[in-house]
């Protein structure tokens, strides 16, 4: 049968050739690839938290968050020092770990349903505020190998037909448009959630129907994505555990950067770790901790105010450290030496293909084709290194947080980030300069030069939606520092403002072809 056909027509097809089969078994007998060996295939547990910053776990350095389950989780597997969020904003990231692709090539680019700037100096692309179902996404690619499939807590790539129902998931429970829960008390107000008690909390609810899910499929190779609401606002936590944090010593600031000191913000990090604990011992109880995966995660770098990334730069809607450098555990039990470290960067698009060579599933060739993250497996196993240049992102949006449009590429221990209103370009050292205090752009044109060609070759490569100058800029109406407050009189003052600009920026440059829109059909956008 050919590949070349969509796949919920070849579903289809083979679904008819079976008889009364479903089309999941249609898809495993024609996706699943033999395991290698004998023995049952292995479980996997993505815990992703949400806005959980680089430093925000004791084995990552808080001296005030206490994670001892968390740590000895990095105490049985490997952690990576320098793991990235494919976007320093939730959504994209999201979609890049469920999918392997950059957000740029999904044009998924920021936090559904984003943040408009109509008088900004760029006018943003039309990005797409869903995860279309043409992906294939890493639970559809792990069903048709034969895996149950489970995403327990926030989604937020799209609602009503766009849940994770729609994207190979067996069960949704909690997930739907939304970016952060009402509330983390009971009741939530999150339609897939019922039947709660009064004081019960949303990370231990969603810890609950995880065990559920695992008891149930103790004996089939299962795939739990628990992508928690927590840590991201509201910051709301048990009163026992704020109360003990407000109990405790602070620790001193760190360089120049916030420090960890937010009772509600630690108790919220300890109900995560008290989450993995839960499952850690679920494990072990039903004697299949030896054939589970477990990664755990964060979407995007810690929000500044609440805690602290320091040593890195900024935090979360930001193109520096503390916007996209983010935690990574990964237990591989008998293939990943435990208590390893490795420095190698590696960004979210990865998860993907490592998840399908550990399950031994192929998954769908003309969506690996696509594919934009490596296989971390020889990293794991300590084997081999990844073969690849560079990582990227691209940001072609304004955030509440303070960050412009831009793009960045990471080779070696350099770091380039080009802001597309003026073609401004920063250049890091982060081996000796984690904190990116010094650019050195001006010091090394060459290296500027060639980390641009990479970042051009790749924007063209993804075919990433670059934005464009916008002929509604105004400054002033803009809220830019340095002008007039809002108008009073919005009329006169557009009129002064719109002669204003001096040196309109640059047309979008980058590539020389004009942008498509994007090609998949229109949604409304799901309201946050
Ligand atoms: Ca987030």
């Amino acid at each position: 049968m050919s590949n070349n056909l969509p796949r919920f027509v070849r579903a289809a097809l083979v679904g008819l050739a079976i008889g009364a089969l479903t089309a999941l078994a249609a898809g495993r007998a024609e996706a699943a690839a033999p395991a290698k060996g004998a023995g049952p295939k292995l479980n996997f547990v993505f815990v992703l938290i949400d806005d959980l910053g680089w430093t925000d776990l004791g084995c990552c350095g808080s001296k005030f968050y206490e994670t001892p389950n968390i740590d000895r989780l990095a105490k049985q597997g490997m952690r990576f020092t320098d793991a990235y969020a494919a976007c320093c904003v939730c959504s994209p990231t999201r979609a890049s770990i469920l999918t392997g692709k950059y957000p740029a090539r999904l044009r998924l680019t920021d936090w559904i349903a984003g943040h408009e700037r109509p008088f900004a100096k760029l006018s943003v692309p039309d990005w797409t505020k869903f995860l279309p179902h043409e992906e294939v996404t890493l639970a559809e690619a792990l069903k048709q190998g034969g895996y149950a499939t489970a995403a327990i807590g926030k989604w937020h790539l799209g609602g009503k037909n766009f849940g994770p129902e729609s994207q190979g998931f067996d069960v949704n429970i909690g997930g739907d448009h939304r970016g952060q829960p009402p509330s983390y008390f009971w009741p939530y107000q999150i339609p897939s959630i019922s039947g709660g008690v009064t004081g019960e909390y949303l990370t231990d609810r969603l810890t609950d129907e995880a065990e559920k899910f695992i008891e149930t499929n103790r004996d089939k190779p299962f795939f739990l994505y628990l992508p928690h609401y927590a840590v991201h606002t509201p910051i709301q936590a048990k009163q026992e555990l704020i109360e003990k944090y407000r109990r405790k010593d602070k620790p001193e600031a760190i360089d120049d950067g916030p420090i960890h000191e937010n009772p509600s913000y630690a108790g919220m990090i300890e109900s995560v770790d008290q989450s993995v604990g839960r499952l850690m011992k679920k494990l072990d109880d039903l004697k299949i901790a030896d054939r589970t995966v477990i990664v755990f995660t964060s979407d995007n770098g810690g929000l500044l105010r609440i805690t602290g990334n320091a040593p890195l730069r900024a935090g979360k809607g930001s193109p520096w450290e503390g916007g996209t450098r983010v935690p990574l555990i990964v237990v591989w039990p008998g293939a990943v030496k435990p208590g390893s470290e490795c420095s190698t960067p590696v960004i979210s698009v990865d998860f993907y293909p490592t998840i399908l060579e550990m399950a031994g599933v192929k998954g769908d060739r003309q969506h690996n084709a696509a594919v934009d993250g490596k296989s971390l497996v020889p990293l794991l196993r300590q084997s081999g290194a990844i073969k690849r240049d560079a990582i990227y992102w691209h940001y072609p949006h304004y955030h509440p947080g303070g960050a412009m449009p831009y793009g960045a590429v990471r080779k070696g221990d350099y770091k380039l980030i080009e802001f597309y209103e003026d073609r401004r370009v920063e250049l890091y050292n982060l081996k000796k300069d984690l904190g990116e205090k010094e650019n050195l752009a001006e010091k090394m044109p060459k290296k500027v030069a060639e980390l641009g060609k990479l970042l051009d070759q790749w924007l063209e490569k993804v075919d990433a939606q670059l934005p464009e100058e916008n002929p509604d800029f105004n400054p002033v109406r803009d809220g830019r520092p340095g002008t007039k407050p809002p108008p009073k009189e919005p009329a006169e003052e557009q009129k002064e403002a719109v002669e204003e600009p001096k040196k309109p920026p640059e047309p979008k440059t980058r590539a020389e072809e004009p942008k498509k829109p994007a090609e998949e059909a229109k949604e409304p956008a799901a309201k946050e």
